[in-house]
Formats: C-alpha cells, structure tokens, sequence
C-alpha cells in the first residue's frame, strides 16, 4: 500500500496536478446525498472551475455558482438535468452545456459521478448560446493537425457565442501532442483512460487516468501517451475571446 505520505498531486503558480489520492470531498448547500471536490478554482490562480461530483442513490446537485456557465460529463452512473422547459436524461457519456442563470438541477437515480465545467460568461454581441446536449460517442473524430495517433472531438459547435471549447483528445499509445504548445488561453483538464507523460512548463509528470490539470496561460505544455491503451483526456480552453486587453 502506497505510504499516505506520499502524493503525486503538485500546486504550482503556473499549474497543478491534481491526483485523486488528494481529493478532499464537501458537501455545499441545498445538494442532497451528493459531495463535490473542487480539482481547480480561482483560489489556485484559475478563472475557471472544474469539480469532480458524486451522487449517491437520490442525489441532488445544483450549480455551485448559479450566475456562471457549464458543462456537465456524465462518467459514470446515470442522470437527469432539469431547467425551466427541459428534462433530458444524461447516461454515462452524455453532457449538457448550459448558459448562465439556467437554473438547472441534476439528479441521481442510483448514483453517478459527473464532470463539471464552470466558468464566468464572456459577452458577445448574439450570445450566450441556449443550452444543448450530446453524446460523446456521437461527436466526430478527426486527425489533430493530420496526426492520426491523436484524435480530437470538438464537444460545442464552433459558434462564436460560445466563449469556451470543449474537446475530447484521444492518443494511441506512443501518441504525442505534435508539438510543445503555449498560448494564451487556460485549460482545465481531466483524464478519462490510459496513462503518459505530462509536460507542464519546465517539469514531467506521469499522469493517469483520474488525474485534473490545471494550466495557466503560456504554460508551456506537451503529452506522450506511454500506456498500453488509449489515452483519453477531457479539456476545456477559452475561445473566440480576444486576450483581455
Ligand atoms: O487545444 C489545445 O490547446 C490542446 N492541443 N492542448 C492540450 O491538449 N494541452
Ligand atoms: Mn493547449
């Protein structure tokens, strides 16, 4: 048994890992059976948030900032998001996109644990965007850059009401990110499968499924995938949006 001791979790100004040996779970108000670990917030320099959430059977979450927008994954288990005029069933695998002040409420029949997304709205003149659902096995996959050992889906339409991306990356093992990115924009991540090799500025981090990543903008980045399956990591990053002047 690993030493408690020991942890592979690591808070830096420019970014952070964080592992689930370090997950701290709470309770917020007007939840029923269910706990939220917050992976990134402002807190830790992010202007974004991302929570881990865990419903047991008859669990109820609300948004735990109402005025921001979301995005919710469905990981495992089975829901329901509820806002005024909806009521759409989300399975495991299916997310939802929903604008500020939606007001929406998920449930748990039996459990489940969700991905959520949250951030502060970026006005544009036509949006925010109404509220939409998919599936991730229904989104296209296509070469990233031509490299066809990383597949992207891209979860939101490419539609400038929407101030932020949500993609789904898939690396064959020995995949690489064709190139050590930097750019001004955050991401939030999740790691869904597999395992590999983080590159997060100057530093190398083994990285597995269960893990969050928080880059701040410029962070320099890289990925292997070093698993003898597929690596698939969830991210959100900034779009459309001009940086802030
Ligand atoms: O969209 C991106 O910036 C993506 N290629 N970055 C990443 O996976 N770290
Ligand atoms: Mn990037």
């Amino acid at each position: 048994m690993q030493h408690p001791g020991i942890a592979r979790t690591a808070i830096r100004r420019d970014h952070a890992l964080i592992a689930p040996e370090s997950h701290v779970p709470l309770g917020l108000p007007d939840w029923r059976n269910g706990r939220v670990v917050a992976l990134i917030s402002r807190e830790m320099g992010a202007k974004f948030a991302q929570y881990l959430l865990r419903l047991d059977e008859d669990g109820l979450a609300l948004p735990p900032n109402p005025a921001c927008e979301h995005f919710v994954l469905a990981l495992g288990g089975g829901f329901a998001i509820e806002f005024p005029g909806h009521a759409w069933p989300l399975p495991a695998g299916a997310f939802a996109y929903l604008p500020p002040n939606a007001g929406w409420r998920l449930s748990a029949g039996q459990g489940g644990q969700a991905l959520l997304f949250e951030k502060p709205y970026a006005p544009c003149a036509d949006g925010p965007p109404a509220a939409l659902r998919g599936a991730l096995a229904d989104v296209p996959a296509t070469p990233f850059l031509g490299d066809e050992a990383a597949l992207l889906q891209e979860l939101l339409p490419d539609d400038p009401r929407f101030d932020w991306g949500i993609n789904l990356f898939e690396f064959a093992p020995g995949g690489t990110l064709p190139l050590v990115e930097t750019h001004f924009m955050e991401h939030g991540l999740y790691m869904l499968a597999g395992q590999g090799v983080y590159r997060l500025g100057e530093r190398w981090y083994p990285v597995q499924a269960g893990d969050a990543i928080w880059m701040a903008p410029y962070l320099t980045q890289w990925y292997a995938a070093t698993g003898k399956v597929a690596t698939r990591y969830i991210y959100y990053k900034e779009m459309h949006r001009a940086p802030a002047a």
